[in-house]
């Protein structure tokens, strides 16, 4: 046990923690030469594809040292702030933190916020510089960051991920510096926290545990902590966590492994969680900490055509038994008909969700404007939880509205510094504190409505610094606001799925938008199409499509059959991607430019 070492790889995005991990799978030989491939640990189709880790991934290593062999679990995390989760799930698993920073980026938002998470944690953190290959490498500048800015005094390992470059003293630092588990002895009862979780078709769930005290064995029998249903459950399967999952006889204190035992349904498993000997003696145990993934922003999921709904149910109910942050319920739109409410954890969760529907499930889907959790109270002095615009009350009823806040931290060189705070405010943001990182770096803080960020808010801040400014958030509770429900009309219909929340001083100007991009994707049909947006019930804005006399035979004078028929298939074709609203034909790409907002 004292050859065990429990480690996580934590970073800024696309600092390289991926890649360093395939180093350290390589020099311990865990990944045979042959199945070697860039990022071996992200797994995922669309991992590989955008890049970029979405899920902690765990493995086990083994290497010799100064004659000791050593058992090293490594947990790769993602650096994107939607998934901060990911981070905090397994911290608790390890004792040790590899602390990765561009040497050609420094310190960004992300490295403070997991550096925190780390800190907090009490884990040792040991820092890793990486990409000094790079010529535009910074080492003195990020080493100074690192140091002062961070307050993390041992000297940070230089390596490059890429050419293996310094990657051995990585290796033997995680044996040298970080502790081996701590573990209590003076009991035999068994005791494992939960650190992941996922459903396989055929194994069922499949939990990641690290032993605490006791031992696992097959059959042994346990319970979730947790839990007070009382039940039982029997372990039918153990071992380790290696490229694939390895059978073995038993787990002991310390060590990370995997147990199956034949549960069904993930969401009975809380993560974080401990499983224990059914008859524990629970006064000695110290109950963990669990954190409810919570969802924070909101959209609508509809089927292009309504014949797919029940297509698209078995879909989600699938991704969410393998994504338990992602939550849904069924929703009725006027014109949408059928559809899903679902919960995600951020906007990049929400585009990888739409974007598995379409690809892995092959779905023509519609996603409406995304929504954070509003409090509304009414006049009647009842509190409303609002998700969706639907759901908002008459303006006439409402009292006060509350919306998320979040604490916002955004790290950028100090060139772009009045670009991204005047940049800032135009999403309403509120300075509460800047400080400098180096004399070349600024750190501000902001406090900032949840519903601005979910929104754009990345892109600008990304291009107004040239993309070398970086931010994180967290929610921090609501703040009363003035915000107004858009209601959007087409043909003098309200269209339940345009209507949006805003602040009122933005209200005139997302009209105007709104209506700007209705009027570009909207073809034109035999009659005028009003659209107008409506707010506190009055008219704010209004556009006209224009009639027009479409034939689309007039073209075809003269008897060539084939092209008319053709013609006519291609505009059924069209048609297909419509949605009928009243008289009038809304293609999916109003939908999909609407999201662009
Ligand atoms: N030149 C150079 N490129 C590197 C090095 N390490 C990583 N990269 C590149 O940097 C990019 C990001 O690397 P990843 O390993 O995916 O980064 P990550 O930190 O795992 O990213 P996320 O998991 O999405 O947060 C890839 O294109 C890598 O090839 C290095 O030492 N030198
Ligand atoms: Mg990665």
């Amino acid at each position: 046990m004292k050859n065990i070492r429990n480690f996580c790889i934590i970073a800024h995005i696309d600092h390289g923690k991926s890649t360093l991990a395939d180093r350290l799978l390589e020099l311990t030989n865990t990944v045979p030469k042959r199945l070697m491939q860039e990022q071996i640990l992200d797994s995922m189709d669309l991992e590989r594809e955008r890049g970029i880790t979405i899920r902690s991934k765990t493995i086990r290593m083994e290497y010799s040292y100064n004659n000791e062999n050593y058992v090293l679990n490594l947990i790769d995390t993602p650096g994107h702030v939607d998934f901060t989760y990911e981070v905090l799930r397994i911290i608790n698993a390890c004792e040790g933190a590899l602390l990765v920073v561009d040497a050609t980026q420094g310190v960004e938002a992300q490295t403070l916020a997991n550096a925190t998470l780390a800190q907090r944690a009490g884990l040792v953190i040991i820092p890793v510089i990486n990409k000094i290959d790079l010529q535009n490498a910074n080492i003195e500048m990020t080493k100074k960051q690192i140091k002062e800015f961070l307050n993390i005094q041992m000297e940070p390992l230089l390596v490059s991920a890429k050419t293996g470059q310094g990657v051995e003293d990585v290796l033997k630092s995680i044996i040298s510096l970080i502790p081996p588990p701590q573990i209590n002895y003076d009991t035999n009862d068994l005791s494992c926290l939960v650190f992941d979780a996922y459903y396989d078709p055929f194994k069922y769930v499949v939990m990641y545990i690290k032993v605490l005290s006791g031992k696992v064995r097959k059959d042994y029998t346990f319970k979730f902590l947790s839990q007070d249903d009382g039940k039982i459950y029997n372990v039918e399967n153990l071992g380790y966590i290696k490229l694939n999952l390895t059978p073995t006889e038993e787990l002991v204190p310390g060590e990370v492994g995997f147990i199956v035992a034949g549960i069904k349904d993930i969401h009975t498993i809380k993560i974080g969680d401990l499983i224990v000997t059914p008859n524990i003696d629970t006064s000695k145990i110290k109950k963990p900490y669990v954190k409810e993934i919570k969802p924070y922003v909101f959209a609508s999921i509809y089927p292009l055509n309504p014949k797919d709904y029940e297509d698209l149910k078995i879909a989600l109910q699938k991704l969410h038994l393998t994504d338990y942050s992602l939550s849904f319920k069924p929703v009725s739109s006027k014109v949408l008909g059928g559809g899903f409410h679902c919960g995600f954890l951020g906007s990049l969760h929400m585009d990888i969700v739409k974007e598995r529907l379409e690809r892995e499930y092959n779905l023509d889907i519609i996603l409406t404007l995304p929504n954070v959790e509003y409090k509304v109270i009414t006049k009647d002095k009842k509190e409303i939880v609002v998700t969706t615009p639907t759901d908002f009350p008459d303006y006439g009823e409402v009292l006060e509205v509350y919306e998320p806040i979040t604490k916002t931290t955004v790290i950028t060189p100090l060139e772009f510094l009045n670009n991204v705070i005047e940049t800032c405010k135009l999403f309403r943001a509120e300075v509460l504190e800047q400080n400098f990182v180096d004399e070349n770096r600024v750190i501000i803080t902001f406090e900032i409505p949840l519903a601005e960020i979910i929104v754009n808010f990345f892109d600008a801040i990304k291009s107004v610094s040239k993309g070398y400014a970086s931010f994180d958030y967290e929610q921090i509770g609501y703040k009363k606001s003035d915000l107004v429900k858009l209601e959007v009309l087409v043909n003098n219909e309200v269209v339940d799925s345009f209507c949006y929340i805003t602040h009122k001083d933005k209200a005139y100007n997302t009209a105007v938008k709104i209506l700007e991009k209705l009027k570009k994707t909207i073809p034109r049909h035999l009659f005028t199409i009003p659209l107008q947006v409506k707010a506190q019930g009055r008219i704010i804005a209004r556009e006209d499509i224009p009639a027009l006399k479409k034939d689309v035979l007039a073209k075809c004078y003269g008897g060539d059959v084939t092209r008319k028929r053709k013609l006519l298939e291609k505009q059924k074709e069209g048609k297909k991607r419509m949605k009928q609203i009243g008289s009038v034909e809304i293609p999916k790409e109003t939908f999909i430019e609407l999201l662009k907002l």
